[in-house]
């Protein structure tokens, strides 16, 4: 879309806004997760694809709709949703039998006059992990979650557009805070790039695993460090040994 003439963008300025996006897969039982009447009888499993704010935050001042590409099994395979109140998901439910690449286009707000961007996912039936562990519990908890943690950046962003990613949620409009369990304050419909301090059950994108993420970092770094100031005396010795053998150099 071309920029009306009147449209600055707003120089040298980055906004960003954290969301997730991903799936969450259950196998059908008769106790916790039974077939709804008519699901065909190949289905196993039921599903759902989602893009969201981190820990329910509105999004929806910023992404206008999203448009999830399914495989071409499922019936009317392009999904376009694009009603989804302040803090709500843009989602999907479906149910079937096998994993595949759902293909989801975020397109943006008219005022940001960004073009679609297009994100591919995997959708995950079966516990899967690196340790046999992790599958363990991923099948114990009945749940295959497979959730991404993304940043949307806007580069100088145009005047408008700034205006509403910076102005405060309008009344009305969510804005409402939650407090939740143990005291943390929620951001529900607030227009935010934080993300919450400290973990609850179903949202792990926090400061909390930010921080435990880079306590690991540092490890990891401090090892390489150690690997390599030991490799570093392993060249020294190794060459002092070279010399050795070579004798002492003639001229
Ligand atoms: C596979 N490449 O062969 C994948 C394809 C297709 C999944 C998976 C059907 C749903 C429906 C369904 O689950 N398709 O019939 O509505 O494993």
């Amino acid at each position: 879309m071309a920029p009306p003439n009147n449209q600055k963008r707003v120089k040298g300025t980055q906004v960003y806004r954290p969301f997730v996006y991903g799936t969450i897969a259950r196998l059908f039982n008769d106790e916790t997760n039974p077939k709804p009447p008519g699901t065909p009888a190949d289905h196993t499993h039921s599903w759902t694809v989602f893009v969201k704010g981190v820990d329910d935050a509105d999004i929806t001042y910023w992404c206008k709709k999203v448009q999830f590409k399914l495989h071409e099994s499922i019936p009317n395979p392009l999904r376009m949703i694009d009603d989804v109140p302040p803090g709500g998901a843009f989602e999907v439910h479906e149910t079937g039998w096998g994993e595949f690449e759902i293909t989801i286009k975020l397109y943006y707000v008219p005022e940001s006059l960004e073009k679609p961007q297009t994100l591919y996912h995997h959708l995950r039936l079966h516990p899967y992990g690196e340790t046999e562990e992790e599958k363990e519990k991923m099948k114990q908890r009945g749940e295959v979650p497979a959730v991404v943690y993304e940043e949307q950046l806007f580069n100088e962003p145009y005047e408008n557009f700034f205006e509403i990613l910076t102005s405060p949620a309008p009344p009305g409009k969510g804005g409402k805070t939650k407090v939740l369990k143990g005291g943390m304050v929620s951001s529900v419909g607030e227009r935010t790039a934080l993300i919450p301090l400290t973990n609850r059950p179903g949202s792990e994108f926090s400061l909390e695993t930010e921080n435990l993420l880079l306590v690991e970092i540092r490890r990891a770094a401090a090892d390489v460090m150690k690997m390599i100031e030991e490799t570093k005396e392993d060249v020294v010795k190794k060459e002092a040994e070279l010399a050795a053998l070579r004798g002492p150099i003639q001229t």
